[in-house]
């Protein structure tokens, strides 16, 4: 069935892709595509742009009213590194962009909203391994705060307001057309452009640190099913653990190495290093799975192939 959906922050890692699985899907004119900068040529050529600030309500309810908007993605936010570095900036960004669709919902002008969270709403205390749906979560990182309020922000719109917003705690997202930025899990996407152009890389997280991880597709797949379930089945009106893969930097490193046998990794370690050590090493994911069907597709070694693949065009 065709809608009329905006995606808010269209040119960043997630967005740039979300907007063209959107745009196949939905047909190109029906998703417009919006960001506070232009994006990739794809993105700009194949479906209506709005510049657009997602902390500017007014704006956003302007495109809304114009596109007549059913659905909103809401895919702007400060990551974890960067938002250590601009606390306030990120605290800004990302509650006042989600307070801004929250509230379009729940004056009805538009109909469903699509809100990322991440696995960085955990913290120290949280169990580290097949980390549960609902456990002890005390994030030690600005965004993670920023997360883990706004899902309750979500579930308390939905419980007193009756808005439809649905959300995916991400791991490190793996993506080739577009590249991450300001996250602690983006070495997991510049191993690989390094892997080609140098054949060697410096990464800035120890070798034994392990993270959940998704390539693109699993995360794109994830974000759509989880839109098209019927109201009744999202349970979960906070967020959803959402889980593919696990590894370390020297695990990314090997499957690399099978086939660029050349490849050299080393280490500096920096301040994301702490970020990192706060998080959960893998993720439970069986309420997502047992509420909407959630399966991965891709894992470490198929990743990597696809990446290398890609990339060396
Ligand atoms: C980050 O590293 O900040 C993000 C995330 C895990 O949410 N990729």
């Amino acid at each position: 069935m065709q809608k009329s959906i905006l995606i808010i922050g269209a040119c960043g890692q997630i967005g740039t892709e979300l907007t063209l699985a959107l745009r196949e899907k939905h047909g190109n004119d029906n998703v417009v595509a919006s960001d506070i900068r232009e994006g990739g040529e794809d993105l700009m050529s194949s479906g209506p742009f709005e510049l657009l600030d997602a902390t500017d309500y007014k704006a956003i309810e302007n495109v809304v009213m114009h596109y007549e908007i059913e659905e909103v993605y809401l895919m702007a936010a400060m990551l974890s590194a960067t938002a250590e570095k601009f606390p306030m900036r990120a605290w800004d960004l990302n509650m006042g962009s989600l307070f801004n669709v929250l509230n379009l919902a729940k004056d009805k002008k538009i109909n469903k909203i699509f809100w990322p969270s991440s696995i960085a709403v955990f913290g120290p205390n949280t169990p580290k391994e097949n980390t549960p749906q609902n456990t002890i979560m005390e994030p030690s990182t600005v965004y993670g705060i920023s997360k883990q309020s706004g899902e309750r922000w979500c579930s308390y719109y939905h419980s007193k307001y009756g808005v439809d917003v649905r959300s995916l705690r991400y791991p490190g997202l793996i993506s080739w057309k577009t590249q991450p930025g300001g996250g602690t899990t983006d070495y997991a996407v510049e191993i690989y452009h390094k892997a080609l152009e140098d054949k060697a890389y410096t990464c800035f997280l120890s070798e034994d640190t392990k993270l959940p991880m998704m390539f693109m597709d699993d995360a794109i797949r994830a974000t759509v099913s989880i839109m098209e379930t019927e109201a009744e089945n999202i349970k979960e009106r906070s967020s959803y653990n959402l889980a593919a893969m696990s590894f370390t930097p020297t695990e990314i490193a090997a499957s690399i190495q099978k086939q660029i046998p050349e490849f050299k990794i080393d280490y500096n370690v920096d301040f994301r290093q702490e970020i990192a050590d706060s998080w959960p090493q893998s993720i439970d994911a069986s309420t997502a799975e047992k509420d909407w069907g959630w399966k991965a597709e891709f894992d470490l070694e198929k990743t990597t192939e696809t990446m290398l693949k890609n990339l060396a065009n």
